[in-house]
């Protein structure tokens, strides 16, 4: 299904004055601060976030699927989903593809579909972490780490395909997650473990075009709750370097041990040039894939606000590829992304709307208090409606979940594609 653009027009009829004299307030406030409020509904406006193809089915748990119903059962249809909901917002012009869930068949066919919705293809998505039913080697003991030659050189050969599949469809990137490590002490040598992990994304790096990227995530444990072999950012920075000046760091916020402070992670990799992708979800436990800003908004924004400083000072650290890795089994998986989107918008304006220069000035005379207000001063403002204009300048709709249970969306899916269908995914 496709939404037309003139629902979507009549939905923002009688809302532009109100947002309009809502920003007016804040405009008022913060020019007093040299903040711009139409520069930022303009940074807001232009803000695109990846959608991974397998949050689009009702998924998120490892003990149990329940069908939402009207979930998609090709890559076309997870195409078709991601394009209603960038109709919605004007936020989700890509999607993040994972092979081999997402082989396409016809690849010009699928390309027609993407440039029809708005969307383009960015960071592929390798998957050694699982043996498909055809597979000639395993990856129960590892796969870039494995000590088994023949398992290695499948899981590097797998990524050299995505590579191609990847270049195909125009992604500029490859995004490597490994579940490789260890469940009991002993079980792996850790060092040779490592070497083999380098020597792996190195060969696969030289495969890369020119112009590709290579991300390379980290995660503490699970499935391995020993020792995981790309642990922390400090062992995917470690890896980024050796690969070469286009391999980077990728940090998804699920992959922390609790109080962890990703903010300063963040600070840390982009004053060096290596903060390359970025995955938004929350949690409460652990890896709990959540939606965005569900648990701890307010750490959202802190990260926030150190994306926003580095985007801004640090220009040697490339444009970050920003992806929601959030999904969950009890939620309808469109609005879940919605909620996503409408978080990581608020956190952003909210990083936005800092003033710098007062900021900077508290921090040189250590006046601590202040440093603290001027932080909580924008997290404290209510910055939907500069969410609410970016919508209306991009012919977005302003409330994306009203207008989505307005058309009664899920209940055309479910009638276009029945209730017994389970997307692939995690
Ligand atoms: C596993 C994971 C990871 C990857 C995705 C493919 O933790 O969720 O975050 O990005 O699978
Ligand atoms: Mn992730
Ligand atoms: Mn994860």
């Amino acid at each position: 299904m496709k939404l037309n653009i003139d629902q979507l027009t009549d939905f923002n009829s009688n809302k532009k004055d109100l947002v309009n004299n809502e920003n007016d307030f804040l405009r008022t406030e913060f020019s007093k601060k040299n903040v711009s409020v139409d520069a930022i509904i303009q940074k807001l406006a232009d803000f695109q976030v990846a959608i991974p193809s397998w949050a689009l089915g009702a998924g998120g748990t490892r003990f149990g699927r329940f069908s939402y119903g009207g979930e998609p059962a090709s890559l076309e249809q997870k195409l078709e989903d991601i394009g209603l909901i960038h109709a919605l917002t004007k936020t989700a012009g890509a999607v993040s593809l994972h092979i081999p869930w997402d082989i396409p068949e016809d690849v010009n066919a699928i390309k027609d579909i993407a440039l029809d919705n708005g969307i383009i293809f960015d960071a592929m998505n390798s998957n050694t972490f699982q043996d498909q039913t055809d597979a000639t080697e395993s990856y129960k003991f590892g796969s870039l780490n494995s000590m088994n030659e023949a398992s290695r050189q499948y899981a590097i050969e797998h990524n050299k395909e995505v590579i191609k599949i990847g270049e195909q469809l125009g992604s500029k990137s490859l995004t490597v997650w490994l579940a490789d490590g260890a469940n009991f002490p002993g079980q792996i040598n850790f060092q040779k473990a490592l070497l083999n992990t380098e020597d792996s994304l190195k060969d696969i790096y030289s495969a890369m075009p020119d112009d590709w990227k290579l991300f390379i995530e980290y995660k503490p444990y699970e499935p391995n709750f020993y020792s995981t072999t790309i642990q922390d950012w400090g062992t995917s920075f470690m890896l980024a370097n050796a690969c070469g000046e286009r391999a980077y760091t990728l940090v998804d916020l699920g992959h922390h041990l609790p109080n962890t402070n990703i903010e300063q992670i963040v600070a840390t990799l982009m004053l060096k040039g290596k903060l390359g992708g970025f995955h938004f979800n929350d949690s409460k436990y652990g890896d709990d894939d959540l939606t965005v800003g569900s648990i701890k908004p307010y750490n959202l924004f802190l990260i926030f606000n150190e994306l926003v400083y580095g985007m801004e000072h640090n220009k040697n650290n490339p444009y970050p590829a920003w992806m929601i890795d959030a999904s969950h089994n009890i939620k309808d998986p469109l609005e879940d992304l919605i909620q996503s989107l409408e978080a990581i918008m608020i956190a952003y304006a909210q990083a936005l709307l800092v003033d710098r220069n007062a900021l900077e000035v508290a921090q040189l005379e250590n006046d601590t208090v202040m440093c603290q207000e001027i932080l909580q001063d924008a997290y404290r403002t209510d910055v939907r409606s500069l969410i609410k204009a970016a919508r209306i300048q991009s012919n977005a709709v302003v409330d994306p979940l009203l207008a989505y249970r307005t058309f009664k969306i899920r209940k055309q899916l479910i009638t276009e594609r029945g209730t017994k269908v389970m997307a692939t995914g995690l």
